[in-house]
């Protein structure tokens, strides 16, 4: 026996609601086993074609108590009621208002999903599907209505009253000590942006005048005793409010914008209208818990959520399917929010970086899916990569494609014309294609179309003729699930090297649409030649990493050489360097297989040197470029029979090289970069901590007698938490003598940051060796674990499945049955935890067979649970598709 799978809902199956609810008025008294919810539904039939169709609304797990139709009592058989859903036969032609009374239990709602406590807070979130946990509606992203929103709560336990929009009445009620608010929004929003908070909260206050010199009352609410880590979550908000009237002139537009810090949360953050809920990972900082990293992250997280207020709010989706219509839009958003506020080429490696480790296995396995799905059986599990990150990429090629001008013609009419609307991918790209009179279909195949394109090159020069030629070609490596592939419009930014590392001019070619610097890559194959060129160039593909594609160019390691130290293109030199040390990586991972001996080869190990001390390169740069390719990326290269084990010690050996051949270097590079006296998270100071950071990492390998003093030294007097974590990742992954000793003092210091504590678990989960998997299950007993605190789970869970690829695929097995075992305790309590957790496997048929047999097993005894959530059964059903 196991559980069933969900049905599949289909793109095309949409049917526009029959009803509309205008408007909704929502009485709450919050109580924490038994809250009641009146509300009250403005409801019209969408046309005369609704007349006697059914009202069917949405619920889950729900409680109804008393309903209502214009204010009478409906009789039993007007009426059918689940927890499921709620269906009015017959309801009457012309509006009216339903009054559905429902009980809920936030205390015991574990799944964080509708309401539910989070340390005594009463919060929401409910995104995509969490509002039918509340009361009865047409809970799907294109009814959009007006809500005003009462709360009722007793003021000694929750002084704090927030919901979506703005103010409008508060005061008490005559009952002892109980107390209300109302709160009003005016702009018709879908029910997923509903939200509420209640609690006892201390406020950060702050203020922001708009372009237009509107006054808005700015707040962040945390824990009594949070307040000073929230000032530069309060920050990049302000800066994130300018910068979007200033690039894209775009205004906010209630009195008031709140964001609430709480710390149980499924996910990062969530953009709910005027009241934007964190996970406080995302929120609080100060030098001594947060690291340069998670700076940078709350700066982009707090950006994200306040840029959906325009992409996502104010225009929403039609359906789920087009998620990526607000998210990979507003992750372009953010992007470029960050690579404003700091260094752009640096931002794009770490962007890239991101999308080929966490995208790229996505889009190569069991789970691929296009950016905009056709089908799903759990929307909750299409918040992925593919969704937001390539998403986000396919924004950033149409921008490539247009131009800027064009790109940004195309977002303002965008903002025009769909403003107030849920909408649809087609009609996005309609605004491109009327503002620059373009035709977009094939472009259009981006959204339509799974799995990463690989492009293939191969260039000849002719002496005689003095022309170049690049021969180019494309293809969609198989998909299941997706049968046939067609040709996608691959924009490709490039540059000819000459000898001396001058860009050559092209003044004239054939074969191919080029605009600028950008090629147009549109065809399965295509020959493009350039004339008047007499000495052989080097081809620069791919500058910017403007497509998210695989480029299989096989330069040899004189033109990488070349490229890492000439390329006038920062994000080519960096890849020129990673691809040279790919390679290595790959060949020593085969000879060590092979039981073969090997030694890593001199140019890389050169590169890296030049790499550390050229002082043209910033340092965040540099610490970017000389940082090797994780065990998964390595993995991925390799693609099949993959053996953790035989890559971990290819790593190892390269990194030891490196280290020892440039030991006298190390030092000055860690102490000259380090940080001095105050400490700012900006891109610079991050920056240099970065590149001290990343050489401690080799010196620690260099072969010093006192190189484990110096990063013990290092840990010790560390004045900030990216120092001190840095160190402390060496000596625990490392096996540094002192490593009890550190993460004993480490414990000390910061047993009462919950925040700190999560790098502490993180660090032991990822550290390699076979005794991290004892450690693992040590620590699931440990009193500071919390299965119920989703940030506890992935440090410690999420971190050891997808940050620790030797041990998670022990040859035992045992790696992978943990994992297996968690899921199926998590799921009872968090199916949305548990699911993401589950998505560690999806690489399993890419591992050497007995280690996917392993897998398989343990993925067979998830599969076999006869209680699965729909979350689980949808992942582990794909995984072993
Ligand atoms: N829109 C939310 C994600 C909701 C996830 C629901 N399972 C956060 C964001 O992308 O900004
Ligand atoms: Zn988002």
């Amino acid at each position: 026996m196991r559980s069933e799978t969900a049905p599949a809902i289909r793109l095309e199956d949409y049917q526009p609601p029959a009803y509309r609810i205008d408007k909704v008025y929502l009485d709450i008294l919050l109580d924490p086993a038994a809250t009641r919810v009146t509300a009250t539904l403005t409801v019209a039939g969408q046309d005369d074609t609704s007349v006697g169709t059914p009202l069917v609304l949405d619920g889950d797990e729900l409680k109804l108590t008393a309903l209502k139709l214009n204010g009478a009592a409906l009789s039993e058989d007007a009426f059918e009621a689940s927890p499921e859903r709620l269906e009015i036969m017959k309801p009457p032609a012309t509006p009216f208002d339903l009054t559905i009374e429902t009980e809920i239990n936030p205390e015991a709602n574990t799944k964080l999903m509708g309401l539910y406590r989070s340390s005594g807070t009463f919060c929401t979130q409910c995104e995509a599907e969490g509002f039918r946990r509340i009361t009865y509606f047409l809970d799907r992203p294109d009814v959009l209505a007006v809500y005003t929103t009462r709360l009722e709560a007793p003021r000694t336990s929750c002084p704090i009253l927030l919901a979506n929009g703005n103010l409008i009445e508060a005061g008490d009620v005559s009952e002892r000590d109980r107390h209300f608010a109302i709160w009003h929004d005016p702009h018709p929003k879908p029910a997923y942006l509903f939200a509420l908070v209640a609690g006892d909260l201390a406020k950060v206050p702050d203020e922001f005048v708009t372009v237009s010199g509107k006054q808005v009352e700015l707040n962040i609410f945390v824990e009594h005793g949070k307040e000073d880590l929230c000032g530069w979550a309060m920050d990049s908000l302000k800066r994130s409010m300018r910068w979007d009237e200033e690039v894209y002139g775009l205004e906010y537009d209630l009195n008031v914008f709140n964001i609430v810090a709480v710390s149980d949360f499924n996910m990062g953050a969530m953009e709910n209208k005027g009241l934007n809920i964190f996970n406080d990972k995302y929120v609080l900082a100060d030098p001594e818990t947060a690291t340069d990293q998670d700076y940078a992250n709350i700066e982009a997280v707090i950006a994200h959520e306040y840029f959906h207020n325009w992409t996502g709010n104010r225009i929403t989706c039609r359906d789920w399917f087009q998620l990526c219509l607000k998210e990979g839009l507003t992750v372009f958003r953010d992007q470029e929010f960050s690579s404003d506020m700091r260094s752009r080429p640096v931002k794009r490696i770490a962007d890239v970086r991101l999308l080929k480790s966490h995208q790229f296995p996505e889009d190569a396995g069991p789970l691929a899916h296009p950016v905009r799905p056709r089908v799903y059986h759990e929307i909750n599990n299409f918040y992925t990569a593919t969704v937001y990150e390539k998403g986000a990429e396919v924004v950033r090629m149409l921008k490539t494609v247009l131009g800027d001008e064009k790109f940004h013609a195309g977002l303002d009419l965008y903002f025009k014309r769909h403003d107030g609307e849920a909408t649809t991918i087609e009609a996005f790209l309609k605004c491109f294609e009327d503002a620059a009179a373009t035709d977009l279909s094939q472009f259009a195949l981006w959204y339509e179309q799974a799995g990463t394109p690989v492009v293939s090159v191969k260039t000849r020069h002719d002496p005689e003729e003095q022309t170049f030629t690049v021969s180019l070609s494309q293809e969609i490596p198989p998909v299941p699930s997706q049968k046939t592939s067609k040709p996608a419009v691959i924009p490709l930014r490039f540059g000819l090297i000459g000898p001396n590392g001058d860009d050559i001019a092209v003044a004239s070619h054939a074969g191919a649409e080029i605009s600028g610097d950008v090629l147009l890559l549109d065809k399965a194959r295509q020959e493009v030649t350039f004339n008047n060129i007499p000495t052989p160039p080097v081809l620069s593909l791919l500058r910017g990493f403007s497509a998210p594609v695989r480029l299989d160019q096989q330069l040899g390691s004189e033109d990488l050489l070349f490229l890492a130290s000439k390329d006038n293109d920062p994000f080519n030199r960096w890849q020129a360097v990673q691809s040279l040390a790919m390679q290595d990586l790959v060949r020593l991972t085969a000879r060590i297989r092979q039981e073969e001996t090997c030694v890593p080869t001199e140019d890389v190990i050169e590169v890296f040197g030049a790499v550390l001390s050229d002082p043209s390169l910033d340092a965040a740069l540099r610490a970017q470029a000389l940082t090797l390719p994780s065990e998964a990326d390595i993995a991925q290269e390799i693609g099949k029979n993959v053996d953790p084990d035989a890559i971990l010690k290819a790593r190892r050996m390269l990194r030891e090289a490196i280290a020892r051949s440039h030991a006298p270097a190390l030092l000055p590079f860690v102490t000259d970069f380090a940080s001095k006296g105050d400490y700012s998270p900006d891109a610079e100071n991050s920056g240099k901590r970065a590149l001290s950071n990343r050489a401690l990492h080799y010196l620690a390998m260099s072969g010093r007698e006192d190189a484990a003093q110096i990063v013990w030294d290092w840990f010790a007097t560390a004045d900030n938490m990216t120092d001190r974590l840095a160190a402390l990742t060496l000596l625990v992954h490392d096996d540094m003598k002192q490593k009890e000793a550190a993460l004993a003092h480490y414990r000390n210091r910061h047993e009462t940051s919950t925040l700190a504590m999560d790098k502490w678990f993180m660090t032991q989960a990822t550290a390699p060796g076979d005794k991290t998997l004892q450690k693992v299950q040590d620590l699931m007993n440990d009193p500071l674990y919390d299965a119920s605190n989703p940030n506890r789970v992935r440090s410690l869970l999420q971190s050891f499945a997808t940050g620790n690829p030797t041990q998670f695929a022990r040859t035992d097995g045992q790696g992978f049955e943990l994992i297996a075992e968690a899921v199926l305790q998590l799921d009872k309590r968090n199916p949305q935890v548990a699911s993401r957790l589950l998505t560690s496997f999806r690489s399993w048929r890419a591992l050497d067979p007995q280690r996917s047999a392993l897998a398989e097993t343990a993925l067979m005894k998830i599969s076999s649970c006869e209680e699965l959530s729909r979350d689980s059964r949808d992942i582990v059903d794909r995984t072993l598709q």
